[in-house]
């Protein structure tokens, strides 16, 4: 699997403002984002399901990989590339048996033991945080700002490819992948900026360590 995840979008229509989800990941995509995963707590999964949809095509034309954020059945009725599994949702053995083989199959994890874990039980890549904290998702607490030397750690503990989740903008991505993640994934980097194309632009460059042209 050689799916590269620089900059990678989590969706959240809660913190779109006016504008669209939809609209977001279009921006997203003109900007080289590598891979979208539809989050979208809170919502119906009739709503989930109609926007996966749209995102699907989106995703699709751009031929970057979409991946469902929990839900299994969700990833299936939209084909979508995968799934992102966290502690109170199924086991990706169950995933990997519905989704197939060729399925990207995410892990959120906060320590070495975790990562090591999901790493044996057969994930493909796995997010990391709340690296700086969070304000878009409530963690427990020893699941929020777990630093720069606990991405070093996850590093040291696998081999798997990783982003590092929760607080990441332009600003502070850069240390993120100097200490071992291979990407960022963020929701209101991208979806709070007032330009998400530009936001994904300087993310991508941050991670890669070049200037933005923006
Ligand atoms: N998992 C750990 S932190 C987080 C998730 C889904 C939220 C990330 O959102 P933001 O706005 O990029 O901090
Ligand atoms: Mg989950």
């Amino acid at each position: 699997m050689t799916q590269r995840f620089d900059v990678y979008l989590v969706t959240d229509t809660a913190l779109s403002g006016d504008r669209s989800t939809a609209e977001i990941v279009e921006a997203a995509i003109r900007g080289g984002v590598d891979a979208v995963q539809l989050r979208e707590k809170g919502t119906s999964a009739r709503d989930r399901y109609e926007l996966g949809r749209t995102v699907r095509e989106l995703t699709r034309k751009a031929d970057i990989p979409l991946i469902v954020n929990d839900r299994i059945d969700l990833a299936a009725a939209i084909d979508a590339d995968g799934v992102h599994l966290g502690d109170d949702d199924l086991p990706i053995a169950v995933a990997r048996d519905r989704l197939g083989e060729d399925a990207l199959v995410g892990r959120s994890v906060s320590t070495p033991e975790t990562a090591r874990r999901a790493e044996r039980e057969g994930a493909d890549y796995l997010g990391v945080g709340a690296v700086y904290g969070t304000t878009s998702k409530e963690t427990d607490p020893e699941q929020s700002d777990i630093g720069l030397d606990r991405i070093r750690a996850v590093r040291e503990a696998t081999d798997l490819p990783f982003v590092g989740i929760g607080g990441v903008t332009p600003e502070n991505a850069r240390p993120v992948v100097e200490a071992g993640a291979d990407g960022v994934a963020v929701i209101s980097a991208i979806t709070g900026a007032d330009d998400p194309e530009a936001a994904t632009r300087r993310l991508g460059a941050a991670v890669r360590g070049v200037n933005a042209d923006v």
